[in-house]
């Protein structure tokens, strides 16, 4: 499993279910940076229950598929400040924009095989909280992790090999939310 540069974050990181890390406040300028991306982002509208964009390498998910497209400067950014504390580039980006407190993810794990050997997936989230929910894909148990705005989730390809996880939609009026997720594509395929 990957070992962050963790010093970075000693007193802020936690580490869950042996495959997952979870950084409380790994982004300072969270709210300028859902403004932007809120209002600057070419949403593709194809899923109904929340809005996505993609940039970097194509990237086929959910019965979409996303072309190439240049990363814009705060992405650049973000991957910049990454590659520092993991130990790759991650070459795409999947944004999800939760539009309202019914906006969800369902059940399902990542494509691993499309990854980088020893890659993970980040997940920075901005905005409204939300719930995210793992449910085993044997014995079915489950878990959640309530992931904060401006947190940042690491998951690693095992934990995909094992759990199904979901984003649940809100009761209480949490707001939008805006989560950017950050891959390494073998770049062979
Ligand atoms: O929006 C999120 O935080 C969830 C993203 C996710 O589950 C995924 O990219 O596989």
């Amino acid at each position: 499993m990957i070992i962050f540069t963790i010093m970075n974050y000693i007193n802020d990181y936690k580490i869950l279910n042996d495959g997952i890390i979870l950084i409380s406040n790994f982004e300072d300028k969270g709210d300028i940076l859902f403004t932007k991306i809120k209002n600057h982002t070419d949403w593709d509208n194809s899923i109904k229950s929340r809005k996505t964009a993609s940039f970097g390498m194509p990237y086929n998910y959910s019965n979409l598929k996303y072309d190439f497209l240049d990363f814009p400067d705060y992405i650049l950014k973000i991957i910049d400040r990454l590659e520092k504390i993991i130990d790759y580039r991650p070459n795409n980006c999947l944004i999800n924009y939760y539009y309202d407190n019914l906006s969800k993810m369902g059940y399902h794990s990542d494509q691993i095989d499309i990854l980088d050997s020893n890659t993970g997936i980040i997940i920075i989230s901005l905005g409204g909280k939300r719930i995210m929910r793992f449910k085993n894909k044997i014995n079915l148990e489950l878990f959640e992790i309530v992931l904060e705005p401006n947190s940042l989730l690491y998951m690693t390809q095992e934990i995909q090999e094992k759990w199904m996880h979901s984003i649940l939609s809100e009761q209480e009026n949490e707001g939008e939310r805006i989560s950017i997720t950050l891959r390494k594509i073998k770049s062979e395929l």
